[in-house]
């Protein structure tokens, strides 16, 4: 996400940290390399303009303070402008429970509005709604067959009738929603240009017969200006309330993440990051703010960290490694589970200084979780919960049932034995974060 705006930025900011005074040639010069890396990043050009001219004046101006260099100085106004430009002034209204709540989903073709509504139907239903899907993408079997899938997958009911009148579709799904006592509905709709003015009428008519609580475009970041100015045109005949701004795992730019919210006055209320239902993220600037200056996002990660883990889980571990109880098993489990919030390389980036040379090197190979997982479903019971017993034999007879080798079970061994005495330790406070960063 983000990773050439990043690179260029922090290529900018490190050369003004590297001085000690700057003069206002110096700041003029470093402006002028970020309006260049904003605009290669595929910002609008009159926002880069008005950005650099605040950053500018904040920069040039009296407010100078004493404990950070002017380098830094810098860096900390281009980071609360950041955060400016991506933040909207209207706060968004949490939908209620009590009551039937709806959201519109619309977009150009592809942009992802099919996935987003599994994925916000899963995250509404991980919050304590009851959802439903509604198929309202008539022209093609494929587009219903591929919601009834999702709907499926995630155990929530999809509402489809056979008819290309959307509005019929959408009288008959609130009915439904009403009876069953659903209190979100959540309508999938057909892609379409705002230049067809036939596709355009027909969505405004879907929204006159709903009057959804919110109408929320789904943008393709990785299109750029492409889908900011669609955006804007859409928000033009139907009055949007958000924006879903999906492939961001893809977009190295971030030209549309900067732009959206300051050419269409509409929030970007979440964003999607992978292919996954799960891949969904409420939109905070001030922590995209923090992954586009390299400065990482701990508190997404420890949200999603709290998604996975169970809240007791930490003290439970806890009294297993106390007592000298933490198995093979619970080491399998727990991998697993980091598994499940996403793609490796994607979590090293939330952490701070994941753009320096040395993060970058870290090559997260998802292979290796499955060889791990092959050698300790090789053991038997008894030897996950007592690795001493694992033997040289026994550890021949492993490497062969996993189909792994000697080598890579002795390894896995030496890991969790080393594993389990740095656990051990953080537990009684004796962490020293530096020395211990990469046990593994
Ligand atoms: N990498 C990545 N892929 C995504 C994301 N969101 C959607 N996709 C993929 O983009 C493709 C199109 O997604 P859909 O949800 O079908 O798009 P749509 O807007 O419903 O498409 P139409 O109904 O044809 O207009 C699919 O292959 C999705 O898996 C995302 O955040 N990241
Ligand atoms: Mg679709």
């Amino acid at each position: 996400m983000f990773e050439s705006l990043t690179d260029k930025l922090n290529s900018v900011f490190s050369k003004l940290k590297s001085r000690g005074k700057l003069s206002e040639k110096d700041i003029k010069s470093g402006l002028r390399e970020i309006r260049l890396a904003l605009l290669e990043a595929d910002v609008n050009y009159k926002i880069v303009k008005d950005f650099i001219k605040s950053v500018e004046i904040k920069s040039l101006g009296e407010r100078v303070q004493k404990s950070l260099t002017p380098g830094q100085q810098i860096v900390k106004i281009v980071n609360e402008e950041l955060v400016q430009l991506m933040t909207c002034d209207v706060e968004e209204k949490p939908l209620p429970k009590n009551r039937t709540s709806k959201l519109l989903i619309v977009g150009l073709q592809g942009s992802g509005k099919t996935t987003a509504c599994g994925k916000l139907a899963l995250h509404y239903k991980k919050n304590g709604y009851e959802p439903i899907l509604v198929a309202a993408d008539v022209y093609r079997p494929a587009a219903i067959k591929q919601l009834e899938m999702l709907g499926k997958s995630i155990d929530i009911p999809v509402y489809t009738e056979d008819t290309t009148k959307v509005t019929r579709i959408a009288k008959g799904a609130l009915k439904y929603a009403a009876k069953e006592f659903r209190n979100l509905v959540i309508f999938d709709t057909a892609g379409r240009l705002h230049v067809d003015e036939k596709m355009m009428e027909e969505v405004e008519d879907l929204a006159k017969v709903i009057s959804p609580d919110q109408i929320l475009y789904v943008a393709d970041a990785m299109t750029g200006q492409d889908a900011v100015n669609s955006a804007k045109e859409f928000n033009e005949r139907l009055d949007l309330t958000g924006i879903i701004l999906t492939k961001l795992d893809g977009d190295a730019r971030g030209g549309a993440a900067l732009s959206v919210r300051a050419v269409t006055g509409k929030p970007i209320s979440f964003v999607s990051v992978g292919e996954k239902l799960s891949d969904l993220e409420a939109f905070h600037p001030d922590r995209i703010a923090s992954r586009i200056l390299g400065m990482g996002d701990m508190l997404t990660l420890i949200e999603k960290a709290e998604a996975v883990f169970e809240e007791d889980e930490a003290e439970k571990l806890q009294k297993k490694l106390q007592k000298n109880l933490f198995t093979l098993d619970d080491f399998l489990d727990q991998l697993r589970k980091m598994q499940n919030m996403g793609p490796m390389d994607e979590i090293l980036k939330m952490l701070p200084g994941s753009n320096s040379k040395l993060m970058k090197n870290i090559k997260v190979d998802e292979n290796e979780i499955k060889h791990i997982e092959a050698i300790i479903l090789a053991m038997t019971l008894k030897e996950r919960e007592h690795p001493d017993i694992i033997n040289g034999s026994r550890r021949h007879r492993i490497a062969q049932g996993s189909g792994t080798s000697l080598q890579r079970v002795n390894q896995l061994l030496k890991q969790f034995d080393q594993m389990k005495k740095m656990m051990k330790r953080f537990s009684k406070g004796h962490f020293d974060m530096g020395k211990q960063m990469f046990p593994m």
